[in-house]
């Protein structure tokens, strides 16, 4: 199982209708494919999604770190030396989506290595995961529009909302609208993305606590340390850590300065041996754990549910599964379905997915 290549294959497809939110918006989805080849002929696959306005990575930057810094240090390794592949990729600071995505590529192949899927392999506890999607900005009715056409269409009931807009009361009138149009029984949660100062947050979260928010996510930058602090101390929901908690040492910083009382677990940017980290270091000081979605494909969605599906705490609230549905075409060979408002854990070897070569050649951007 020496590893022989690591591959980094930009490619583009374009999203039906963008998503904004209060740290950017995406239109397409940019991504990179990396493909982990070994001596036996086994070849492991995941999905790298740059998000510059996040952690300042590039499509371009993913392919330059993979090929001229990780993958000179990786080849020849065995495809199981996965720690020292996480020490030698450790050695450069950020760069956590390429990271993550050369790590989930090791794991598909060893899932594949021994036929058995990966979620089996991290811990193999449900079968599916309840989905939760994203609603961007738009104006209210819009909003609710989606929302209801997604209820309607694959059966989904949890909702998080982008909020972070000034002035706040456009988020609380979408919050509200939303409330009111889809009744009590759906599950609504906000996520400012830094957008808005911890007083504002305070304000639009008191103007919206009759609307039975379970999670308040990121809504401001976790650098003002004592305003988040303050706010913190004040919610009535948990504050979920994203973007400030992008790694195990953040994760402990941020929930014992009392900046967060929840975290958000991204394969995309931890990918599963930092994951395991994260989820294990969040059980061990009680906190709850969200899967959030870094707008992933249906390559990293699938990476998504299995690491989600393997663990009783990642699968007990709605993973964020279902940014795909925006985008007007993938590389999977068999496309992911949200049917119930959930999304089944794949049963073949490693990840149990397959690109389809006429679809790579055609949005590949590197030929
Ligand atoms: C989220 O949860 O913040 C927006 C930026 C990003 O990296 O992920 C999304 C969703
Ligand atoms: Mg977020």
């Amino acid at each position: 199982m020496k590893i022989t290549a690591i591959e980094a294959i930009p490619f583009a497809i374009p999203y039906k209708k963008p998503l904004r939110f209060a740290s950017g918006e995406v239109h397409a989805a940019e991504h990179v494919l990396v493909r982990a080849h070994t001596d036996d002929g086994l070849v492991g696959i995941a999905e790298a999604p740059p998000r510059p306005f996040t952690y300042g990575e590039t499509q371009e930057s993913i392919i330059a770190v993979i090929h001229k810094v990780f993958a000179p240090e990786i080849v020849g390794l065995s495809a199981l030396d996965r720690e020292d592949v996480q020490a030698r990729m450790g050695r450069t600071v950020g760069n956590p989506a390429a990271k993550s995505a050369v790590d989930m590529a090791l794991w598909d192949l060893l899932g594949k290595s021994v036929d058995l899927p990966v979620t089996r392999l991290l811990g193999g506890y449900a079968e599916r995961m309840a989905v939760s999607h994203m609603v961007g900005f738009a104006p209210p009715r819009e909003m609710v529009a989606e929302a209801e056409r997604v209820r309607d269409e694959y059966g989904i009931t949890t909702f998080k909302v982008k909020v972070g807009r000034t002035p706040f009361s456009l988020d609380v009138e979408a919050c509200h609208a939303l409330r009111e149009a889809l009744g009590a029984d759906v599950e609504l949660y906000v996520d400012g993305n830094r957008g808005w100062t911890a007083s504002e947050s305070a304000r639009a979260l008191h103007a919206m606590r009759e609307l039975d928010l379970t999670l308040a996510e990121e809504l401001c930058p976790s650098d003002d340390v004592l305003g988040r602090r303050w706010l913190v101390e004040r919610s009535a929901i948990p504050f979920v850590a994203d973007e400030s908690a992008t790694r195990p040492g953040e994760v402990t910083r941020e929930l014992l300065s009392g900046a967060a009382n929840a975290i958000s677990i991204k394969t995309a940017r931890t990918g599963f041996t930092a994951s395991q980290r994260v989820l294990f270091q969040s059980e061990g000081l009680g906190v709850e754990t969200v899967m959030g979605n870094q707008i992933d494909g249906q390559i990293g969605t699938m990476c998504t549910v299995a690491f989600g599906a393997a663990y009783p705490s990642t699968s007990r609230r709605a993973g964020e599964l279902s940014n795909f549905l925006d985008m007007s075409d993938d590389l999977l060979t068999e496309p992911l379905e949200i049917t119930g408002g959930t999304l089944p854990v794949r049963e073949g070897a490693g990840l149990g997915i397959a690109i389809d070569p006429d679809k790579l050649a055609h949005y590949r951007q590197d030929t």
